[in-house]
């Protein structure tokens, strides 16, 4: 029954380049607008804000193969593990608030820099694990976990400011949640590594809860690793968080998407976090706006210790007359 007592570091990163859609740059500012720093404090926080970061302009940032933008993209996920990094050694559960998924690669390698090993949890519609090869899109948000995963190293090619980037991962770290837009490829690279994951499929078999158990008994089934928890808001179904660039209907409800935010945060693992793909010229109404960037607010205060069932301070004491 206790509140929490997270320090909680965030930093945003107005980033799109990973993919063509305009708008997901002001995730960031829109999910503060809507008193994220505020709620943490309330619910016993301790918060320190980073700002947001800026990213250079890349000239001539021509595609390489199918890769569109791989200058900027790496460029910008260099700045951001940097930042993640500098957030993990001031001693905080870091929070990064994107812009789009491609920045889970610097999110997930600064914050793997200041840790022996990490375990990931990918909650999302899509597995982002093409790498640069089988892209069909050539979008960097659907690859950015190739680039991370040790397995896969020898089928990653040469690309420009990407030379920093090392695999940080094991196959057999990572669950994901909530897949329902898995591409051939990826659906291959997925079975032959190995990797945990519950699709749609398994929601609606097991439920939620168990879900949730058998992702904790598969990543504690050794030893516990800090847990980084890469959360794209379209995870969640459409009619909830519909200002988003992929939306992929048959997803999570919001109830099943904060039952994953309470239990995580229950492990007292949670190291970091990504909230990404908020894009708020996706939305057709402010009402739609209005509903994704809430959801992205409730999710977060559900990984630092917000119960529905309620919460006090372990210091409350009530009123006499
Ligand atoms: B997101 C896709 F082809 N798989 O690679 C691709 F369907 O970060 C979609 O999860 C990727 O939103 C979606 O471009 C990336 C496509
Ligand atoms: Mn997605
Ligand atoms: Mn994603
Ligand atoms: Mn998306």
């Amino acid at each position: 029954y206790k509140r929490s007592h997270h320090s909680v570091g965030i930093i945003g990163a107005p980033f799109s380049k990973g993919q063509p859609r305009d708008g997901v740059e002001k995730g960031p500012d829109l999910i503060r607008a809507a008193g994220l720093v505020e709620k943490l404090k309330a619910q016993g926080c301790a918060v320190k804000d980073y700002g947001n970061l800026t990213f250079e302009e890349v000239a001539n940032d021509e595609p390489v193969g199918r890769v569109k933008r791989p200058r900027a993209v790496g460029s910008a996920n260099k700045r951001l593990s940097a930042a993640v990094h500098a957030v993990k050694s001031d001693g905080h559960t870091c929070v990064m608030l994107g812009g789009d998924h491609s920045l889970a690669i610097g999110s997930i390698l600064g914050h793997a820099a200041s840790k022996a090993e990490l375990s990931v949890v990918w909650v999302d519609a899509h597995a982002d694990i093409n790498t640069p090869l089988t892209s069909p899109t050539g979008n960097i948000h659907g690859q950015p976990m190739s680039y991370l995963i040790h397995e896969l190293q020898s089928k990653i090619p040469v690309l420009p400011n990407f030379s920093w980037i090392k695999p940080c991962v094991s196959a057999k770290d990572i669950v994901y949640i909530g897949l329902r837009d898995v591409d051939p490829e990826e659906h291959y690279i997925l079975k032959s590594l190995g990797i945990k994951a519950f699709s749609m499929s398994e929601v609606d078999r097991l439920g939620i809860a168990k879900v949730m158990e058998q992702t904790g008994d598969y990543i504690f089934s050794k030893v516990k690793k800090p847990i980084h928890l890469s959360y794209d808001i379209d995870a969640l179904d459409p009619s909830i968080t519909p200002a988003t660039g992929t939306p992929v209907v048959g997803g999570l409800t919001y109830r099943e998407g904060i039952y994953i935010t309470e239990t995580i945060c229950q492990t007292g693992l949670l190291s970091a976090v990504d909230l990404v793909e908020v894009n708020p010229k996706r939305g057709r109404t402010e009402d739609e706006i209005s509903s994704t960037v809430s959801a992205a607010v409730d999710l977060i205060q559900g990984c630092f210790g917000k119960l529905r069932e309620g919460n006090h301070s372990s210091d409350y004491k009530m009123p006499v007359p």
